[in-house]
């Protein structure tokens, strides 16, 4: 197996993998350390990663950046309509409420959903990992932002799919950096934790999470972030402020050109990072607009005052994630920034002057995530041996778990009655399984929902579980367990409901009841109404060890063979499940994106290809033509050289005009044609130099 990590970024993606020897961030084709979350749609294939951000410029329309803002999220998001104003390419609601992304493809519209783009990019990541390698990658962990939603995450694991990944956990990043941080370090405290406060600050989000580490273990003390404050915010800061001034000056309106957008905000960001080292940054470009070049200056004064409005939202996270972790400053022993959105310094100044000390940048700011994804992934591999490192997650949200009462149920229009109950409160740990158990006279539905949906944008309600038919032996109410799952991934599901029917058995010993149904009454005199129907029976992580009731064997006796005095027995019966969750992907969608994405794949490849024979054509030209003048002179006769001279002058012509835009295979023919005319030329060549001895013009030893 693979054992592989992926930071997907909003702007920059990095991979790393495990090797004998450690942890590798890996180049990729353009031999660089960071690939750019873009996907470029063009006339004949996809440029993906690099080549993408490369076609940007001439093909902005078609150039879909910023994928990780758009995956999982309803049109209507208030945050996802603020960022597409920005983006050059078009986004529409599509018939289910979720966004669509156009694009002109192989000269056609056409339209894709935020998770098959992501799923290309993935899938460009892959081929990263596989080419450093040398192998298949399949197995991978994948880092999210801790604020996804349960429906991001489902998206991210059906983008997974797409691309062919399997990812063993979506780790958030924050943990991911958390990890890389905590296993190497011989000195960590055996017992008062040492307790590390990271801050990522990445280009779209900020996210703070404070771990205490101990020997061997690391646990999540609390979660905390800004959905919408990243590096790209003061790059939109310098926009308006430049576009306003250019407007003033030079009567011209950017934000009516895409292209001229695209260019002053690549201009901004570079302003912004000069800016991090120098107290002032100049910004040129020539022929933005209209055919005018346009000259403006920053300081860094003059930065930080147009940013407050951006940097008076860094406090609120760290006040929350110490708050809900507990602490007081004084106990953050250490502070570690990472994410590059992190390098203007008047961030580093808030941080400092909150904490009361300097934060320290002891990781690599920009492959920390990458490098504790790889980690996670081969504390997982059965493959790998990993240090021994423990690492306690906790969920950031509230879940619930909500149904009609079962006492409505009987009377006529009851639906008021709504009940519900936290299944896994905030800090739960992660994963999870709890049982909640119910009684009901027939087919029956429960929402999962979070309980408070004030810190997200997403809707209340996440899923809806029908459980039925069964059928209760005496007719009366029959009790059913339901057991809920809080994935690694952090993606809640109802995974099983069993009818529990007590039944009179002979058995001869006790013992084997013991372990079983300790929730057998409900508590009776609870004032929770809600608990008549639900009562929450495990809760620890693993509690019910997570062993789900197998589906090829639906009904379950747990009695003794051995005859013996009567008893009260419990059957368990397997009850259908059916499950609706809102806005994800229907397997057959995915399977559909999984087929479009190879054939697309199949074009890219296929055009590669035909790129690379059309390259050799051309450089067999330009190098035969050099050479002919030069070693090979002697080794043709002048009239046949001059015609071979000329053929390749036709050739190279017909490279510019007819031939410009050929299948792969005219150009493997028309490389074959040269080189049967070359070929002898150079073997005649290549046989005087073996033999060390002179050759005339004809070709033949003298
Ligand atoms: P996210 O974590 O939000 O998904 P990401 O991981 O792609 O995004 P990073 O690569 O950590 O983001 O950070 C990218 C941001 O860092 C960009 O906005 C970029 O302009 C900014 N950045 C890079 N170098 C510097 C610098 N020297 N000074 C200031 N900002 C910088
Ligand atoms: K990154
Ligand atoms: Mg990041």
């Amino acid at each position: 197996m693979s054992v592989v990590g992926f930071d997907f970024g909003n702007e920059n993606c990095l991979v790393a993998v495990a090797r004998q020897r450690g942890i590798d961030v890996v180049l990729n084709d353009e031999s660089n350390r960071e690939t750019p979350a873009i996907v470029c749609f063009g006339e004949k294939q996809r440029f993906i990663g690099t080549a993408g951000a490369a076609s940007t410029m001439m093909n902005p329309k078609n150039s879909i950046s910023q994928i990780k803002r758009l995956v999982g999220r309803q049109f209507s998001d208030p945050e996802l309509q603020r960022d597409i104003k920005s983006m050059p390419f078009s986004v529409t609601e599509g018939p289910d409420g979720y966004p669509l992304i156009h694009a002109n493809y192989l000269g056609e519209k056409r339209a894709f959903t935020p998770t098959q783009v992501m799923g290309m990019m993935l899938a460009n990541l892959k081929g990263i990992a596989e080419k450093n390698l040398n192998a298949a990658v399949v197995d991978c962990c994948i880092g999210i932002p801790v604020y996804f939603t349960d429906l991001q995450r489902r998206a991210v694991l059906d983008a997974a799919t797409i691309a062919g990944l399997h990812p063993l956990h979506l780790i958030h990043e924050t943990t991911a950096t958390a990890l890389a941080y905590g296993i190497y370090k011989t000195d960590l405290p055996e017992s008062e934790p040492l307790n590390v406060a990271f801050i990522d600050v990445g280009h779209s989000s900020m996210q703070v999470c404070i771990a205490g580490f101990k020997k061997g273990q690391l646990k999540v003390l609390s979660h905390a972030f800004d959905r919408s404050l990243g590096g790209r915010d003061f790059d939109e800061a310098l926009f308006n402020h430049f576009a306003a001034k250019f407007k003033e000056e030079y009567k011209i309106d950017v934000y009516q050109n895409a292209k001229a957008s695209l260019r002053l905000r690549a201009a901004c960001e570079k302003v912004k990072k000069v800016l991090s080292a120098n107290p002032v940054a100049p910004l040129n470009i020539e022929c933005l607009m209209d055919e005018k070049d346009v000259r403006g200056v920053m300081k860094r004064d003059e930065f930080e005052e147009i940013s407050i409005p951006i940097l008076e939202r860094v406090k609120r996270p760290l006040e929350k994630a110490l708050a809900d972790a507990g602490l007081g400053i004084e106990d953050v022993h250490m502070v570690e920034v990472v994410g590059s959105g992190s390098r203007v310094p008047a961030i580093i100044k808030i941080l400092t002057e909150f904490f009361g000390k300097e934060p320290r940048r002891t990781m690599n700011a920009s492959e920390c995530v990458s490098r504790g994804c790889a980690l996670q992934c081969a504390i997982l591999s059965p493959t790998f041996k990993v240090r021994e490192f423990q690492v306690h997650e906790s969920f950031p949200f509230s879940i619930s778990l909500a149904w009609k009462g079962a006492a409505s149920e009987a009377q006529n229009g009851g639906a008021e009655n709504q009940q519900s109950t936290v299944v896994f409160p905030k800090g739960n740990t992660i994963p999870s399984v709890k049982a909640l158990t119910f009684y009901r006279s027939g087919t029956f539905s429960v929402d999962v929902q979070y309980s408070d949906v004030s810190e997200l944008q997403a809707p209340a309600k996440i899923s809806t579980y029908t459980i039925g038919p069964f059928q209760s032996s005496k007719g009366e109410r029959a009790k059913l367990k339901v057991k809920v799952r809080l994935t690694l991934h952090g993606i809640v599901s109802v995974e099983s409901a069993t009818l529990l029917e007590e039944e009179e058995v002979e058995v001869p010993v006790a013992e084997e009841f013991t372990k079983m149904d300790t929730d057998a009454t409900p508590a009776s005199g609870d004032a929770d109404a809600d608990m008549q129907d639900a009562k929450e029976t495990s809760d620890a992580a693993g509690a019910d060890n997570g062993v789900p009731e197998s589906a090829d064997k639906p009904v379950q006796m747990e009695t003794d063979s051995k005859a013996g005095a009567p008893k009260k027995k419990v059957k368990k019966t397997n009850v259908p499940l059916s499950e609706i969750v809102y806005g994800a992907l229907q397997t057959v969608d995915v399977q559909k994106a999984v087929e479009k994405e190879y054939e697309m794949a199949l074009q890219d490849r296929v055009m590669e290809e035909t790129k690379d024979k059309k390259n050799a054509v051309e450089s067999y030209v330009y190098d035969m033509r050099n050479k002919l003048s030069d070693k090979f002179h002697d080794y043709i006769i002048d009239s046949e050289r001059e015609a071979f001279l000329a053929k390749l002058q036709e050739v190279e012509d017909w490279l510019y005009e007819d031939g410009e835009d050929e299948t792969k295979g005219v150009y493997v023919a028309k490389l074959e044609e040269l080189k049967k005319v070359g070929d002898p030329v150079e073997m005649r060549f290549k046989e005087s130099q073996e033999r060390g001895t002179v050759i005339n013009q004809l070709g033949y030893c003298i």
